[in-house]
């Protein structure tokens, strides 16, 4: 293959993987495949929303807090600061995990800055969503898990962090204040009849403050001290680069910051550490949740490219279970994401979903107000206005499911691929075939 640079070798030990697109690119199983040669792998940014799936062996696990390394019992996982972490969910996921047989306490490493995500946010999110609703303007489609206002307390400085379960006493004063505030916005805001009991929510996060006490840490030392034993570590992001509060599409993201940067931040070390970007791209595009979406096609007739796309690619949320909506490739947005997350390599994943379409189209640019515009603009407003201009290519009538070399790929989806990096700026490091570690094709 022309232009491709070197994927991640020996020469850079510590790896960010990020989603290029709106999410569920495929991050878990690149994590996973990748994790092969490192000792620890870290989540930096946002919460249990996170659904990333993981098919070893045929068989399918879906993690969405503990972070993907937890599938190889000698690495190490760490939760970073900048993950919001819901108490209850993450010992059910911890207890599932270990339920199938996985050591998770032993190994798990949890941030004392994590904010925490209480009921009251849980029922904030939802009472938030309603509103939208009723108000007539359109609903962010959030996973429902209480996000957006767990970060909205770690922003007003007011969050409860999982340090606060070392106290009790400052833990019930905090909780006390959170409770009442959150209780009367969602009466007098929002009308719900939801209200959080202070006793009983107070007495479990004691219970749950023993079980996760152990698995506390000093996250950014450890790492620190884990690359200077000459460690490999991995970062793991989680949504997409579409979805980060500031560069998405904005206001249909998340509440964190999803780009590679945060890689750092979120995990307490500095940016030198950060060695090699690795975005992950699906061959097209989905998005689960409101918002501008340019190159979504018709997912929901049976017989449309849309329908094959969400159908044959099995597009359905991890958490909530929602239909995601499927589209094109567009390469125009992509671009966006080369540039916010210093992209040093690509890795396109279900490249087997193209496989048996006629012809296959790339958004290279649009039309916006009938101005052409080479890159996804920064206001979602012109965004819903932008008019995909594609590029065609032929389609391969042979599955490419499962194939682990370039040269075996059909040479309609080489020249296709070849395509995709010239017009991103960023060079293709690895294909994915299909879902299982050995499904991978590494471009050198
Ligand atoms: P939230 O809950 O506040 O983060 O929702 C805000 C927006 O962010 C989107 N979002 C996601 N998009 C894709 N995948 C995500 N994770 C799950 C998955 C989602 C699921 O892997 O499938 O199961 O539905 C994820 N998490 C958040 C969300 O759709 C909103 O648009
Ligand atoms: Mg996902």
């Amino acid at each position: 293959m022309n232009a491709v640079t070197a994927p991640p070798s020996s020469a850079v030990r510590h790896i960010v993987v990020v989603g290029t697109q709106w999410g569920d690119e495929g991050k878990g199983k690149l994590v996973d495949w990748l994790t092969d040669t490192a000792q620890a792998v870290v989540r930096f940014q946002g919460g249990h929303n996170a659904g990333h799936t993981l098919v070893i062996n045929g068989v399918t696990t879906a993690l969405q807090l503990v972070p993907s390394g937890v599938m190889r019992p000698e690495v190490q996982c760490f939760i970073g600061n900048g993950v919001v972490v819901d108490p209850e969910h993450l010992m059910g996921e911890i207890r599932r995990l270990e339920g199938i047989g996985l050591s998770v306490r032993q190994r798990l490493f949890i941030s004392e800055s994590c904010p925490l995500i209480l009921p009251m946010h849980v029922a904030l999110d939802r009472a938030r969503e309603e509103q939208r609703e009723k108000g007539g303007s359109s609903k962010i489609g959030t996973t429902g898990k209480g996000i957006g206002p767990a970060y909205e307390d770690k922003i007003a400085r007011r969050a409860l962090r999982v340090q606060d379960l070392k106290h009790p006493d400052r833990l019930q004063a905090k909780l006390r204040t959170l409770v009442d505030l959150h209780n009367l916005a969602l009466a007098d805001i929002y009308g719900s009849p939801d209200q959080i009991a202070f006793e009983p929510l107070y007495a479990r996060l004691l219970e749950l403050a023993a079980e996760i006490r152990p698995m506390m840490a000093d996250v950014g030392r450890l790492l620190a001290d884990l690359d200077r034993a000459g460690g490999r570590i991995l970062f793991e992001g989680a949504q997409g680069t579409l979805l980060d509060v500031d560069h998405g599409t904005y206001p249909f993201v998340t509440s964190s910051n999803c780009v590679a940067g945060t890689a750092a931040a979120g995990s307490g070390v500095g940016p030198q550490m950060l060695h090699y970007v690795l975005g992950i791209t699906k061959a097209y595009t989905t998005r689960v949740g409101s918002g501008p979406f340019p190159t979504e096609l018709d997912w929901q007739t049976e017989g449309t490219v849309g329908h094959h796309l969400a159908t044959v690619g099995r597009e359905k949320g991890t958490v909530t279970g929602r239909p995601r909506r499927c589209g094109w490739l567009d390469a125009a947005a992509l671009k966006r994401s080369v540039i916010i997350n210093g992209l040093s390599g690509l890795c396109i994943t279900k490249l087997d979903v193209l496989d048996g379409l006629d012809e296959i189209k790339v958004c290279t640019g649009y039309l916006l107000r009938g101005e052409p515009v080479d890159i996804l603009p920064l206001d979602a407003d012109d965004i819903a206005l932008c008019e995909p201009v594609y590029e065609t290519f032929p389609g391969w009538t042979q599955t490419t499911a499962g194939v682990t070399r370039w040269d075996a790929l059909p040479p309609t989806a080489r020249a296709y691929l070849e395509r995709v990096q010239e017009l991103i700026g960023a060079p293709i490091a690895l294909v994915s075939t299909g879902p299982d570690r050995d499904h991978t094709i590494l471009l050198s």
